[in-house]
């Protein structure tokens, strides 16, 4: 409550400009929702990149190239987002950043970094792709905006408005005038504010690294006992998703987030993409009825490991984060206790889940823990008269 009451009265120089809702705004109900500023004439949108300080230049990365890849996934790997105790880093792999950044209709022009101009680094890189993202009844063409990084020796220099700046020219160049995005930072307006919660898959290591702490009267072997779980996976018929299960699995999908306010409006192309399983970077499961061989359910999580900052033992967390589920016959608590046995399974350390679309319903009673930090959602140009409840939201950003 502190913390955002002090987040409200902070002046933002930069997001003070631009179409986002803002603070002084809370609560005025008179606010039409829907876009804040309408689109330009294309002729209007700025031809040239914006200004950097002297020494840098943009680049478009080309993500497919082997080299390219491996720098982003350098200065991510070195970067990018941290907890608020600097204890562990995102540590996106090669693969998922392909994944990430290659959906179907992507634009190269969207992967954006800035290299020093002399010695060719790469310090700075900022990422869009496209997505239909229905908001109530309206299907809205907007960009995802993700992956934004300023190499730790460049922060507070006001890099980052730039780099927002030029990727909202790169996405009106292709005539799209909304955007998504989350953050763990407050800014002018969240539309919906998120926790992340943990199950702990081998809790032996998460208390090693600090990742999580022995509870008050418990042993090691009585933590490692009340996290324990079945070898092999309880509901007949579950299995992983293959191509084949793709319009099944699109038409379960869809009906399923039809129900909330915000979520993405998927076709079979899109649920090939971010759906069918690719190693090490997204898992699928579904239940197929064993009588009927019907698409009944549906549970899936990508891959996201942390780097484990200054621990003589461990240097990976491997976590898992819950995607897209879907439960119809399968009880979704049944569902995703299965899920939790694949990734133990699958050596993850941890599992971790927002409490958006139906997951309160799960986590506590699978022994999930709240985090620490929160994850705000954002529209970019678009109005939502009221904070939503993450329970609210279909959508999860990577
Ligand atoms: S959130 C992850 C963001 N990345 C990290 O946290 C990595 C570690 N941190 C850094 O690299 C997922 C730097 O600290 C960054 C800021 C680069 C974050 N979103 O350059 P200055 C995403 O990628 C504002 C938006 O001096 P810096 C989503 C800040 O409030 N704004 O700071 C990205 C201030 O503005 P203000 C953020 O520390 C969504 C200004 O930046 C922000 O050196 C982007 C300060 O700049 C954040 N996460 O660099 C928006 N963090 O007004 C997309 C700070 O308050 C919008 N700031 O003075 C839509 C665009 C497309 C529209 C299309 C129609």
């Amino acid at each position: 409550k502190v913390q955002e009451s002090l987040s409200l009265d902070k002046r933002h120089k930069f997001w003070e400009t631009q179409p986002v809702g803002q603070f002084k705004d809370i609560g005025n109900t008179s606010l039409p929702e829907g876009p804040i500023e309408p689109p330009l004439p294309l002729s209007d949108v700025k031809q040239e990149p914006y200004n950097l300080p002297t020494l840098y230049e943009w680049i478009t990365c080309d993500i497919s190239s082997e080299e390219m890849c491996n720098e982003v996934f350098n200065l991510l790997a070195n970067n990018y987002v941290e907890d608020d105790e600097n204890m562990f880093r995102f540590n996106y792999s090669m693969e998922f950043l392909r994944w990430a950044l290659q959906p179907p209709g992507y634009f190269r022009s969207w992967h954006i970094g800035v290299r020093v101009k002399s010695s060719k680094k790469l310090v700075a890189f900022i990422t869009g792709v496209p997505a239909r993202i229905r908001v109530r009844d309206d299907i809205v063409n907007m960009a995802e905006i993700n992956f934004l990084c300023v190499h730790k020796k460049l922060r507070s220099k006001r890099l980052a408005p730039v780099m927002i700046k030029e990727v909202t020219r790169r996405v009106h160049l292709e005539n799209i005038w909304q955007a998504a995005y989350t953050a763990g930072v407050v800014l002018p307006t969240p539309i919906a504010t998120c926790q992340y919660w943990h199950r702990s898959l081998n809790p032996k290591k998460l208390i090693d690294v600090g990742f999580s702490r022995l509870g008050a009267r418990m042993t090691m072997s009585r933590t490692i006992k009340l996290y324990k779980l079945p070898e092999s996976t309880i509901t007949p018929g579950f299995r992983k998703m293959e191509i084949r299960d793709v319009p099944a699995v699109t038409r379960l999908l869809r009906n399923y987030l039809s129900q909330f306010v915000v979520a993405p409006d998927f076709d079979e192309n899109d649920v090939e993409h971010w759906l069918l399983p690719k190693e090490n970077v997204v898992d699928s499961y579904l239940v197929e009825s064993p009588e009927t061989h019907e698409i009944t359910d549906f549970c899936s999580f990508y891959t996201l490991p942390s780097t484990i900052l200054g621990n003589q033992n461990y240097s990976i967390l491997k976590a898992g984060y819950s995607y897209y589920n879907v439960s119809t016959k399968t009880p979704l608590l049944q569902l995703m206790n299965d899920a939790l046995i694949i990734a133990k399974q699958k050596d993850y350390d941890v599992f971790n889940a927002l409490d958006v679309m139906h997951n309160e319903s799960f986590l506590k009673e699978l022994k999930f823990g709240p985090g620490d930090g929160k994850l705000h959602y954002y529209l970019y140009n678009y109005r939502i008269r009221q904070a939503l409840n993450p329970a609210e939201l279909g959508l999860v950003l990577l």
